[in-house]
């Protein structure tokens, strides 16, 4: 399997992150990536390879201009404040406030454009999350050219990335940029299966009017877990996305057994639903040890999830989302990634 990775994603470093009434030390590090890395060299998966540069227009295809001019300008317009930190939002429009309005001052634009107050921004934030995108558009491609896997080393994340939100530790949505990408390049219908811990919300709003991409998500019950306001069992799409969206809220302490169970019906559907690929945003915070989840699997189990995930025999991108618990992340997510493989072989 082809891999793309970009070092860009050391400039989005975070050190601290607002978490459980606390200012916590940031969980989504450099060293996630690259401990990843070291594990695709340490079992020879396949060849790791740059990402490829697209023009902004791939990336509009999902976020509005406003949210991308937003991104791009945000550390000017942080440092005009004299301020030199990691940004966090505090203020946000809830219900009984606007939000057509987009504040001019740089505090009022992070609580327009952001959902949550655990992201950080950063100096480097944006080349970052520009070349993970950019890491999943070259994923694509590689598909698009025939392969019939491969796997694009995300990092930031991008599955809680909205249009024009971002939240979770998520600025662009690489998963929904490379679906686009690969109807722009003569895909009929992408299927999403979303196997990070948390609900991917910002895929779901992104195609939830849309019968063209098939979003399918499995995820600790948001009643006890974040995002909280998105991923109910009754979320099926809406207008002409009536059912293309499938969620599977799960309770605390899944563990492989119960999980199987699940994924066997999301791929029950997603088999049915006869998409030409499938993208796979692959977290691995459902792992027992992950520090910020609940879920029980182990690190066996995740060859068993990825062979799994070959059942529906579909040319699959794997786009890399969360995964927390970084000494075991290298191991968990080369696993799901060789026993696709194994399986396909
Ligand atoms: N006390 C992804 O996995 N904050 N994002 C958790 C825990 C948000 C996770 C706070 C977790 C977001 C891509
Ligand atoms: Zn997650």
């Amino acid at each position: 399997m082809r891999i793309v990775y970009s070092p860009e994603h050391t400039k989005h470093d975070p050190k601290k992150e607002i978490s459980d009434g606390q200012l916590t030390d940031a969980v989504e590090v450099p060293s996630r990536a690259k401990t990843v890395l070291a594990r695709i060299e340490e079992t020879g998966l396949g060849p790791v390879e740059p990402p490829k540069t697209f023009p902004q227009d791939a990336l509009l295809r999902v976020h509005s201009v406003d949210y991308l001019n937003f991104l791009k300008e945000f550390w000017t317009e942080w440092r005009a404040e004299g301020r030199d930190g990691e940004a966090f939002p505090f203020v946000w429009p809830g219900r009984g406030l606007r939000r057509d309005k987009v504040p001019a001052h740089i505090d009022g634009r992070l609580g327009h454009y952001a959902f949550d107050a655990g992201s950080p921004m950063t100096e480097g934030t944006w080349d970052a999350a520009l070349a993970s995108a950019h890491v999943a558009l070259t994923a694509a491609d590689i598909v698009c050219g025939g392969d019939t896997s491969a796997f694009g080393l995300c990092r930031p994340p991008g599955h809680h990335a909205g249009r024009d939100t971002f939240g979770g530790y998520c600025f662009l949505n690489n998963a929904a940029i490379a679906a686009e990408h690969m109807l722009d390049k003569g895909c009929h219908a992408v299927t999403i299966l979303d196997i990070d811990y948390h609900h991917g919300n910002g895929t779901q709003a992104i195609f939830e009017e849309r019968s063209d991409v098939f979003f399918v998500s499995l995820h600790a019950d948001p009643v006890m877990e974040y995002p909280f306001f998105l991923g109910y069992a009754d979320e099926t799409g809406r207008g002409a996305g009536e059912g293309f969206t499938a969620n599977y809220p799960l309770p605390f302490g899944t563990d492989w057994p119960k999980y199987r169970e699940a994924l066997s019906h999301a791929l029950d559907r997603i088999d049915k639903a006869g998409s030409d690929v499938l993208i796979v945003s692959l977290g691995l915070d459902t792992f027992e040890h992950d520090p910020i989840s609940r879920f029980k699997l182990t690190s066996g189990d995740f060859l068993s999830l990825g062979a799994e995930l070959d059942r529906v025999g579909m040319p699959t991108v794997f786009i890399f989302e969360g995964g927390y618990a970084v000494e075991e992340l290298g191991v968990n997510c080369v696993n799901v990634l060789t026993g696709f493989e194994r399986e396909a072989a």
